[in-house]
């Protein structure tokens, strides 16, 4: 069923690649011995000793020259050596992979992990490659993210800089493969059978265009080893075995080992990153904890996981930005920043949080993130006749709630179909998903949706957006997809596409039986009526006078999050087709139970 076709991720064209630069293949010794696959690339105009700047990939660096085109071309105008390289076990380089490959052990010397690999890998650049300056810095998006975050934990002396793009940091609590425990079915599956079904990337074989259908004719996830993968791909046994947050996961987040800022480092993310928003913020916040000196930045634009890295980025789907916020990254921000701590250029203008607040378009400069002045929480409340608003329901207790019957055999498609494999070669929508038009399943019985008056005048937040449902099933598990939404007016005739658009500005998903705790989950009382509190994780936006406010609940999302069966079983990925039960969901709005969406807004301009 596994066919090897072109790799996932969009290579650029070589384009006078060859002019700029002196290119060499080595095959770089770690301490066990096994060989990394390594491409350096010499500038051959300077002949003033440079520093190197670094990126570890487990997707092949061969096309890597594609990075001068867009997404390093700053960097390298302003003048860098870069070294490529491949992960164990990818690609060119020896040695096994592993998803993720945990952290050593604090005090365990022997052991080898990414740091490791990092360290021996600056150690032999520094000696073997002619004009370097003996600085490094090291960059990435998410996976090489990932590896950069890594490096930076028991730092070669000579790394000087980093900078983890989307790394994620957590993959239970928030990043590719779970969100509070809820296991992302059609990423966690695609992209396990992509890394782990040889040394190269293959995209799983589907029989359709649209998974949608395949995803459902899946049934229970025992489905995918009895059919598909076989026992075969280690991610997904690990999926399997590793339901609840354990040690397994734990030992894979690199959060505890950060106690130190050691390196200067810029964090990036952006809003409508549909993989990994939660690590890089989470990276950041465990860094501020330890940053006296001030060398710990964050920047987040309005931007796909990676946006920043092709294009203008002057627009996503259909919402545009006025600007162009990614060319302004690569020029103005990342390489700047490198150029101040690699070649001691400077003074750096770049404030402790740079943030792009859609809505009014704008970058804005912070001395915290989130603001810890001129923000007040403020919670919208759910109330009868769909309506929100910011007055808390004065009468009631458990008779007033909206309802929804919630069945796992029609579940609610997270995306308008056709849903295409995530990384299809012939174009996906999987990176945009995130600000698709909410109308398309607002109609739907099992969508709640309340939402404001017009707005008589504009609405900013920065920083954290909660949920609060006081909820109750009939059954004993449920999901919970909380979706706080800008609605546009229908009169738009600046741009027609966008009268009456829905896009979503924070989202997220907790899984119930969680609800006490991620290691040990519980079924949920039937008919009990609970409170469910957790992150939509920060934002920075402007509700525009008279677009409204709208809040959506549902309880799938399908494919991207498995389908819980709404019966508590003791492992989701062993139950079995009769565990698949309707449930009634009731959300209450009342003086006694008063779900509500808390949102940061900013009370001083
Ligand atoms: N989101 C991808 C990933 C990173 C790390 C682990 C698993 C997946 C990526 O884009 O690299």
């Amino acid at each position: 069923m596994l066919v090897t076709v072109t790799p996932a991720l969009p290579r650029l064209q070589d384009t006078h690649i060859a002019d700029r630069f002196a290119v060499r293949d080595v095959m770089i010794a770690m301490r066990d011995g096994v060989r990394l696959h390594t491409k350096i690339f010499t500038p051959t105009a300077q002949t003033a000793p440079l520093p190197i700047i670094m990126k570890r990939t487990p997707y092949g660096v061969d096309g890597s020259a594609g990075n001068f085109v867009s997404y390093l071309k700053a960097l390298a105008d302003e003048g860098y050596i870069f070294a490529f390289q491949d992960l164990r076990g990818k690609f060119g380089s020896e040695g096994t992979f592993v998803m993720q490959r945990p952290p050593r052990a604090p005090g365990n010397a022997s052991a080898l992990d990414e740091g490791t690999d990092t360290y021996d890998t600056i150690e032999w650049l520094l000696k073997n490659v002619p004009r370097n300056n003996g600085r490094v810095g090291m960059l990435g998006i998410s996976y090489d993210g990932w590896t950069t975050i890594m490096g930076a934990l028991e730092p070669h002396p000579a790394l000087k800089a980093i900078s983890p793009q989307a790394s994620p940091a957590d993959m239970w609590l928030g990043d590719d493969f779970h969100h509070n425990g809820a296991f992302r079915l059609s990423y966690g599956f695609e992209y396990a059978a992509m890394m782990e079904s040889g040394k190269d990337v293959q995209q799983f074989a589907f029989d359709r265009y649209d998974t949608f259908g395949w995803y459902l004719a899946l049934g229970p996830l025992s489905s995918v080893n009895a059919r598909y993968l076989h026992g075969k791909i280690p991610t997904w046994n690990d999926f399997v075995a590793h339901p609840d947050y354990d040690e397994f996961w734990k030992r894979q987040t690199m959060i505890p080992h950060i106690h130190e800022v050691k390196v200067p480092t810029l964090n990036v993310a952006g809003w409508w990153d549909q993989e990994d928003f939660y690590g890089p913020v989470r990276i950041y916040d465990a860094l501020e904890e330890h940053d006296p000196s001030h060398l710990n930045y964050l920047v987040v634009g309005p931007w796909r996981h990676g946006g920043w890295s092709s294009g203008p980025g002057d627009r996503l789907g259909a919402i545009p930005f006025d600007s162009a916020t990614g060319k302004y990254f690569r020029e103005s921000v990342q390489a700047p920043w490198f150029a101040h701590f690699l070649k001691d250029k400077g003074p750096l203008d770049m404030p402790e949080a740079l943030t792009f607040e859609a809505g009014s378009n704008r970058w804005r400069r912070w001395d915290a993130w989130p603001p810890k002045r001129n923000t007040e929480d403020r919670p919208i409340y759910f109330g009868a006749d769909r309506a929100l608003s910011f007055d808390r329901p004065a009468a009631g207790g458990d008779a007033a709630f909206d309802a929804y019957v919630s069945d796992p055999a029609f579940p609610v498609p997270y995306r308008q179909r056709p849903i295409q494999p995530t990384y299809f070669p012939g174009g996906s929508k999987w990176s945009t998903w995130l600000v698709e038009d909410q109308r398309f399943v607002d109609d739907r019985a099992d969508v709640l949706s309340w939402k404001t008056a017009p707005l008589d005048a504009n609405l900013t937040i920065a920083g954290e957006v909660t949920a609060h449902l006081f909820a109750s099933t009939t059954g004993s598990d449920a999901d919970w997809i909380v979706k706080l939404i800008d609605v546009y007016p229908e009169e738009h005739p600046e741009n027609w596409d966008l009268a009456g658009y829905q896009l979503m500005v924070s989202n997220e998903v907790f899984r119930g039986r969680y609800r006490r705790s991620p290691e040990k989950p519980e079924a949920i009382t039937p008919d009990a009526i609970l409170e469910y509190a957790f992150s939509l994780h920060t934002q920075n936006y402007t509700f525009l006078k008279g677009h409204r406010l709208m809040v959506q609940v549902q309880s799938t999302w399908f494919p991207i999050i498995d389908r819980n069966p709404q019966t508590a079983v003791p492992n989701i990925f062993d139950a079995t087709a009769s565990d698949f039960r309707k449930a009634t969901h009731r959300v209450y709005r009342s003086a006694q139970y008063p779900s509500h969406v808390a949102i940061p807004v900013v009370v001083r301009p």
